[in-house]
């Protein structure tokens, strides 16, 4: 495991390292509305695969940016590095300093080993099945916040959010009932800030595995919990998702989405 999670922590950095060197030089191109990609998102995924292609040529890779890179053509391995060169392209695009690297291993349905780098902070958030969550090698803990009237909750919303949305009438509710929401922009950020207490809760109804993956398990290490919508295990092929500092809040969480006007 710990040649696993010191991968993550290498690839991450390694993305970070491309992200850094793109970050005055770049263009930016539109997927769709609203919906930013750049050279620095090709530059990191490529970076990243070329790092763990070498180490670990027979496992399978899936990213965000869709390119044709040899470990996507492997079909056969257990393994499977799920990663998002970029999180937060719209802030790094406008230069807001909150953007990330996500780099986790599934075997089979499970994740294994995650990390999420914040290069410009430089902060390495990591956890593996075997390992807490740590924060430049520092443990992390969740908060001990208990009442979602006392929490600072993030809260994420769709690209090209309507304004008649559940997701509209369920991050109102949340802002009437805890002690503030922020929508910052990088899920996979936003999870980590659960983990290292920064924040008590994140709640995100329609993110992509890639968004997710390492977050998810850097939350559970730390001690926090992390649940779809009902309070149950999350669907990866469409992760909605409450993540909480403990049970209790994370259930208060749920009820003020799950809230009928
Ligand atoms: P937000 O946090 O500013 O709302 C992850 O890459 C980021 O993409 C999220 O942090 C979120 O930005 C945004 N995003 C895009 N589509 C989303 C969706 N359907 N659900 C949640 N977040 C989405
Ligand atoms: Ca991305």
């Amino acid at each position: 495991m710990k040649e696993y999670l010191d991968a993550c922590c290498h690839a991450a950095r390694a993305g970070g390292q491309q992200l850094e060197a793109w970050r005055n030089k770049f263009t930016t191109r539109n997927k769709s509305k609203n919906d930013l990609v750049t050279d620095a998102d090709f530059a990191s995924q490529q970076a990243i695969h070329d790092y763990l292609y070498e180490r670990f040529p027979d496992h399978r890779f899936v990213g965000e940016e869709n390119i044709d890179l040899p470990m996507t053509g492997n079909t056969q391995s257990e393994f499977l590095w799920i990663v998002d060169p970029l999180d937060g392209t719209l802030n790094y695009v406008h230069q807001l300093p909150f953007w990330s690297v996500s780099v986790a291993l599934m075997r089979g349905e499970q994740v294994i080993a995650g990390a999420v780098y914040d290069p410009w902070l430089d902060e390495l958030y990591s956890a593996s099945l075997e390992t807490p969550a740590k924060l430049n090698g520092n443990l992390l803990q969740s908060s001990a916040c208990e009442k979602i009237e006392d929490a600072l909750l993030i809260a994420s919303l769709p690209t090209n959010v309507q304004r008649d949305s559940t997701d509209i009438a369920d991050v109102v509710n949340l802002f009437c009932t805890a002690r503030s929401v922020r929508r910052l922009g990088s899920a996979a950020l936003n999870l980590c800030y659960v983990a290292a207490g920064r924040a008590d809760g994140y709640w995100a109804t329609n993110l992509k595995l890639w968004d997710m993956a390492a977050g998810w398990l850097i939350v559970e290490r730390a001690g926090g919990v992390v649940t779809n919508l009902a309070g149950d295990p999350i669907d990866l092929d469409r992760p909605a998702l409450v993540a909480s500092a403990n049970a209790t809040l994370g259930k208060q969480i749920r009820n003020a989405v799950n809230w009928v006007p």
